[in-house]
């Protein structure tokens, strides 16, 4: 692949800035932003949500779809491919475990029992690359999750063992938090739902309710917890109830002050998340994200650039939100080489904050003038601004590889690496 010098790159970029300031936008204090702001990756697109406890299948009604070649096996796999993910994109990242890539040894260990020493491996390896960690329990591909209801179950026995496993997560979360020095989010998600129509969709709820209760009962330190759960719409076998649903953990997450995860498949197809931050954030402290793609269905694609992604990095910017949303990842493409994958979402997540940081203020005194037609007219002026140029710049800046040079270390990678697995 054909890449610019470092010095056309940077001369491109000064006439770029200089494009920008007509507008009135500061490109450098937008970068220094950009730089600033974590994008958490999900560990799970680097083996399509496996884990290392069994190579049973993905259930809960999630799937990821294809079997390209040479997905991460275990720990060292898995680490080893992030290593190249996180030097492809720029600036801040920190990395988002499920309980599922626990690793404990030759012993098999209970997702109940789970402690922090089980993610050793990756608290030292994120510690020495300065990543923070954040963390996910994992209610899913498990015999006790095969009805398809964990922590709203009507069997005690079951929603005991779920409780025990989030609480054992929070626990996990907190040493991790402790040990990096900044809050672990750590998320609820469980598929429970109904395939058909059910007659009673308060009982589950309740009991929803009693399970979160009993998981949050005891208060963790905020510099070192903070508490997500996710709703969602529907699943693969929940099409007609899910018991945990975006009112349900609306209202939840407001009354126990803790976060709400938006997940962006996880609403009617054209409902998007961007218009749900500022609704959540003037009720909730923070929120957390999970930026996905669905394609008819929350099909987790891997994030693009486009009109979805765009709006919500700019809903984060615009609403001055940086410090009170947690951007996570939530993609999983078994089809394509999944480093590609994972850097392509990373760096569109990216893209898209630069583009909301590089907005004029302008925008919004036309709006608060009544000017619909200035504000709409420079909306699609900026479009197409060179924003590459910028971006270009910025990977420079990161050592990170500015353009499509960042593929071909990935096939390089997959030659001398995932080929051999
Ligand atoms: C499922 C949720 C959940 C999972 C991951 C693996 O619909 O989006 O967040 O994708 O936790
Ligand atoms: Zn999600």
């Amino acid at each position: 692949m054909k890449t610019f010098s470092d010095s056309r790159i940077e001369k491109v970029f000064q006439f770029a800035k200089e494009t920008y300031a007509t507008h009135g936008v500061d490109v450098d204090a937008a970068l220094k932003t950009l730089s600033s702001i974590p994008v958490s990756l999900h560990c799970w697109q680097g083996d399509d949500v496996t884990g290392f406890e069994n190579k049973e299948g993905l259930s809960g009604g999630i799937q990821a779809t294809g079997n390209y070649p040479g997905k991460a096996r275990n720990g060292d796999e898995l680490r080893q491919d992030l290593e190249l993910v996180l030097k492809l994109a720029p600036g801040k990242k920190r990395l988002n475990l499920h309980s599922i890539y626990a690793e404990t040894g030759v012993k098999k260990v209970d997702r109940a029992k789970l402690q922090p020493e089980h993610f050793a491996g990756w608290m030292d390896w994120a510690k020495a690359r300065g990543i923070g960690l954040d963390f996910n329990g994992s209610f899913f591909s498990h015999p006790k999750a095969a009805s398809g209801f964990t922590l709203s179950s009507r069997d005690a026995a079951i929603r005991d063992y779920w409780v025990e496993h989030a609480i054992s997560c929070r626990k996990i979360g907190e040493a991790m938090g402790r040990k990096q020095g900044s809050p672990c989010v750590t998320n609820i998600w469980i598929p429970d739902g109904f395939k058909d129509i059910p007659v009673d969709r308060k009982t589950p709820r309740e009991i929803l309710r009693q399970s979160l209760d009993r998981i949050l009962a005891e208060k963790i330190d905020s510099r070192y917890l903070l508490d997500a759960v996710e709703p969602k719409l529907f699943g693969i076998g929940s099409e007609s109830c899910v018991i945990g649903s975006h009112e349900f953990y609306l209202a939840y997450a407001v009354e126990k002050k803790i976060l709400l995860c938006l997940d962006a498949g996880h609403y009617h197809p054209t409902e998007t998340i961007a218009d749900k931050i500022s609704s959540s954030l003037i009720f909730l402290d923070e929120i957390l994200l999970h930026v996905s793609r669905g394609v008819r269905w929350d099909s987790d694609h891997v994030v693009i650039l486009n009109d979805d992604l765009l709006a919500i990095a700019a809903e984060i910017v615009r609403g001055g939100f940086l410090d009170r949303v947690h951007i996570g990842l939530d993609f999983f493409d078994a089809s394509i080489n999944r480093l590609a994958a994972w850097t392509i979402g990373v760096r569109c997540m990216q893209k898209a904050l630069l583009a909301a940081l590089l907005e004029p203020a302008d925008l919004r005194r036309r709006e608060v003038e009544g000017d619909y037609t200035g504000r709409l007219a420079m909306l699609e002026e900026l479009k197409t601004l060179p924003l590459g140029a910028i971006w270009d710049y910025h990977c420079l800046q990161h050592q990170a590889p500015a353009g499509p040079a960042w593929l071909d270390e990935v096939r390089a990678y997959e030659q001398k690496v995932l080929s051999k697995r």
